[in-house]
């Protein structure tokens, strides 16, 4: 074969490349087309009888040179990309999803900005026990130059005979210390009728891991002008922790901070698996900040700094811990607490630029 008959054979093949390519695009826009319309009228995208039907028409008309398993092979491969662009598609209809909105979502909680590339931290007792007890680690985090405090008010426990918060009461008490200290308050709210009555007192509505899939609660938050911390359910996958923040985001509220706090998997070692890989994953998929809550995930107060590193290695926009005075005598999660001084090592640790620069 002269080089010119091969030059014009590979020249041929070029074209009929080009011809598929055009014909596969073709393909996938129908294919969309086809899925729209199945969702409109609620049908199932994947309908494997209509794919064998359309399998044998194709084997039938097969006349080599592939094998029917080779041709059979290739146009699998065909409609799984169709099915895909279908589910794209579907994706890119979430409003908190990265498709939608490319831009990276900030929240701004009194002029502390959650997700625009610097690091920031939530502290504060698991508990509000009292006005002493906030106000003595309100200003252990003022003095280190945070802005943003936590404290449950609204306990919802594993336990019903467990401490289950002061309530309205706590809440009340927050906003005093952080008004005092010039701070912001973050609290969980777990009735839907108290998200109207707790907006006075709130900077952020803290939505727990408990009530992740509490659609009520999670419409409530989302028709209030006000941010909310969502955190991932213990066994929710990462797809329904997204899907539950698109509950929020749909009823018009978009500044949404996404948390995760560990998952439940067979490990015991530590109080829950934290899914550092769930950090990553939440940045790619959607547009929101994204949180890890170090003491929940661990449940220990030795791994704190360690996963506080590696959270803020791997990308997510800030880290929440908690501190009380005499974790002790705490009312609930006395194991995972760090006491002031425990605080003051973590986040010199933590943060050496951050302590150098106020010396
Ligand atoms: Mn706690």
């Amino acid at each position: 074969m002269s080089h010119r008959e091969l030059d014009r054979l590979r020249q041929e093949v070029d074209e009929i490349n080009e011809q598929l390519l055009h014909l596969l695009n073709k393909r996938g826009e129908l294919v969309k087309e086809i899925g729209k319309a199945k969702e409109a009228q609620g049908v199932n995208r994947y309908d494997p009888v209509r794919e064998r039907t359309m399998l044998n028409k194709i084997q039938e008309q097969n006349d080599g040179p592939f094998q029917q398993s080779t041709v059979e092979h290739l146009f699998k491969e065909i409609f799984k990309a169709g099915l895909e662009l279908q589910k794209n598609d579907h994706r890119k209809a979430l409003l908190v999803s990265r498709k939608k909105k490319p831009e990276d979502t900030v929240v701004n909680i009194k002029g502390t900005k959650v997700g625009d590339g610097t690091q920031q931290f939530i502290f504060g007792p698991c508990a509000v026990e009292s006005y002493e007890q906030v106000t003595e680690v309100a200003k252990a985090i003022k003095e280190k130059g945070f802005t943003l405090l936590r404290g449950g008010a609204f306990k919802p426990r594993t336990s019903p005979y467990d401490f289950q918060g002061l309530g309205m009461e706590g809440l009340k008490i927050l906003r005093q210390v952080a008004d005092e200290q010039n701070l912001s308050v973050i609290s969980e709210i777990v009735n839907p009728a108290d998200v109207e009555p707790a907006l006075q007192y709130l900077d952020v509505i803290q939505i727990g891991a408990r009530n992740m899939q509490n659609f009520e609660l999670l419409k409530a938050a989302g028709s209030v002008n006000k941010p909310v911390l969502l955190k991932r359910g213990l066994a929710a996958t990462i797809d329904e922790f997204i899907n539950a923040a698109e509950y929020i985001m749909a009823q018009g509220n978009g500044q949404i901070i996404l948390c995760e706090r560990g998952i439940r998997t067979y490990e015991r070692a530590t109080r829950n698996t934290l899914d550092i890989s769930a950090v990553p994953i939440l940045k790619q998929e959607t547009h929101l900040p994204v949180f890890v809550d170090v003491t929940h995930s661990t449940g220990r107060r030795d791994l704190l700094l360690p996963t506080a590193k590696a959270a803020l290695a791997i990308g997510a926009d800030g880290v929440m811990a908690e501190v009380h005075p005499d974790p002790a005598v705490a009312l609930s999660d006395s194991a995972q607490q760090m006491d002031l001084g425990q605080f003051d090592a973590f986040v010199r640790e933590l943060l050496p630029q951050k302590i150098a620069h106020k010396m």
